[in-house]
């Protein structure tokens, strides 16, 4: 499902963050070294080439909140922005610094000028968010940065699963 919010979609879609070659930036669920890991970070880094970790190393490490910009070698897109979601009872305010992931990541996409880019859910698998709460945040922050974005014209949920695909939903009908 999609709504329009001004000049931005925002979309849902069932499936792999790795396999969007329609899109200009992927979002990665990255960990504090932007190593390969597992979850959305490990399948990116094993869809991607070799280079991409390469090319993270000198940005590394980031804090809870914070996004930066790679290239995307081997990935069908033009880059990847790597966001470091907060740990879920941790890293306080969870709230705010998990919004703070994807104000972040847009700036960065908007920084190079991108049309659309693709977000998992961060922080909803190894850093335990709840999805409900972490959705609402995801969609709300996105929706709120809508003013702000001069480039950025469509922005994907890509959710793993018929349980975060309809979490999602919900949250998108009620925006
Ligand atoms: N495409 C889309 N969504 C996915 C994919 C995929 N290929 N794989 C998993 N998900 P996670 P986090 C969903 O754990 O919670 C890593 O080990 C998954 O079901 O990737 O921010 C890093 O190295 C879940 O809903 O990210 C970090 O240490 C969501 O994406 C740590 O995990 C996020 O799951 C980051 O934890």
């Amino acid at each position: 499902m999609e709504k329009k919010f001004a000049n931005l979609i925002i979309q849902l879609k069932k499936g792999d963050i790795t396999k969007q070659p329609d899109i200009d930036a992927i979002v990665n669920a990255a960990n504090a070294e932007l190593k390969i890991g597992g979850g959305v970070a490990g399948a990116i880094h094993r869809a991607g080439d070799p280079e991409l970790e390469r090319e993270t190393r000198p940005l590394a490490p980031i804090s809870p909140g914070e996004a930066v910009i790679t290239n995307a070698p081997g990935l069908p897109n033009k880059h990847v922005i790597h966001c470091l979601g907060p740990v879920f009872g941790r890293d306080e305010p969870s709230n705010r610094l998990l919004a703070d992931c994807y104000r972040n990541a847009l700036k960065c996409a908007e920084d190079k000028t991108l049309s659309s880019v693709a977000f998992p859910a961060i922080s909803t698998g190894a850093f335990g968010f709840p999805m409900q709460g972490a959705a609402k945040i995801a969609l709300e922050t996105v929706k709120n940065e809508v003013e702000f974005l001069h480039t950025v014209q469509l922005v994907r949920f890509v959710l793993f699963g018929d349980k975060a695909y309809n979490i999602h939903s919900e949250e998108l009908q009620e925006l």
